[in-house]
């Protein structure tokens, strides 16, 4: 694992359906994300915020559902440049933000795999897996579409950027889905993405599924890019986010997952998406986001700060 961690705040929320993601960057960084890493012996750079220049006009699609598609194109254009940089520097580490931002971010670290002569692999945890395109997407939210987008589906040219790279749809591991559209679930089928859903998890236990993955990016020599969104977690332990959808991952499954992770030594690139400090209690969404991001940068279980809400 590399030593240098990039913080990249992107305060984007123009692809979820309400407002607040924006506040995310400063919510980690005031859960303290930073000194966590540090504490790890890690060396951070907080590089602050990025965000694009403002987009000339409305984008126009024959989807009238579409919401913000211009701002979210322009969000995706930068952020690519951004992941592929910094991906070959360090550690990035994405802090969200709304789940539109893993349309760049993505993106951008299979290009840099490529430049490497490797394949980038997407461990995606979440409750959705955001596989709609522009045209099949009923809510209009770009939050739904980063990994449609990624892995090249059909639907995306001439509205998104082009693609450098597109993901193999087969070096994608969604776990924890519990709310999957009809269209995305075809697309899913149809593409050929492992997919791990809560029962798969409850019948066989995370730790299996999450291995057999493992083994097989560090077989084929991948570099991995972890997509964490909160509402992957249950929202009785993390209820700061707008897409809350009861039965997800427990507070230990998600710690194991971060904990296998870093013993895997894989790990390149990551987001911490679509929390939402308007809709958090005392910062506990934040506080537990920012201890899983630790646990995958190896903070061990016995070595854990005790705290009290
Ligand atoms: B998230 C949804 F309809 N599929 O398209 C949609 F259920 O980044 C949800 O995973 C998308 O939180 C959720 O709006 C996006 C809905
Ligand atoms: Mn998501
Ligand atoms: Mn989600
Ligand atoms: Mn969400």
């Amino acid at each position: 694992m590399d030593r240098n961690c990039i913080l990249i705040g992107v305060p984007v929320q123009d692809g979820a359906g309400r407002l607040g993601c924006d506040m995310g960057p400063s919510a980690y960084r005031t859960a303290g994300l930073a000194g966590a890493l540090q504490e790890l012996g890690f060396a951070v750079v907080d590089r602050g915020n990025v965000a694009p220049a403002p987009p000339s006009g409305p984008q126009a699609h024959a989807n009238p559902a579409l919401k913000k598609l211009a701002e979210i194109v322009a969000w995706t254009a930068l952020l690519s440049d951004v992941a592929f940089a910094a991906g070959g520097e360090g550690l990035p580490i994405f802090l969200g933000g709304d789940h539109s931002l893993a349309a760049g971010t993505v993106s951008g670290m299979s290009r840099r795999a490529a430049e490497e002569g490797r394949d980038l692999f997407v461990l995606w945890l979440d409750a959705h897996p955001d596989f709609h395109t522009p045209d099949t997407t009923k809510s209009g939210n770009l939050h739904g579409v980063p990994m449609a987008y990624a892995t090249g589906r059909p639907g995306f040219a001439g509205v998104f950027p082009p693609l450098a790279v597109a993901v193999k749809p087969e070096n994608v591991c969604m776990l924890g889905l519990r709310s999957v559209d009809p269209a995305e679930r075809a697309a899913l089928a149809e593409a050929g993405v492992l997919v791990h859903d809560m029962r798969a998890i409850d019948e066989h236990g995370i730790a299996p599924l999450l291995g057999a993955f493992l083994d097989q990016v560090a077989a084929s020599g991948g570099l991995l890019h972890v997509s964490l969104d909160v509402d992957f977690l249950d929202p009785a332990v993390a209820p700061g986010v707008g897409t809350t959808v009861p039965g997800g991952a427990t507070f230990r499954e998600a710690h194991l997952v971060m904990e296998m992770l870093h013993d895997s030594g894989l790990v390149r690139s990551l987001d911490l998406v679509e929390l939402n400090p308007f809709l958090d209690e005392r910062g506990r969404t934040a506080l537990l986001m920012v201890d899983l991001a630790a646990s995958l940068m190896g903070r061990r279980v016995l070595d854990r700060p005790t705290r009290s809400f």
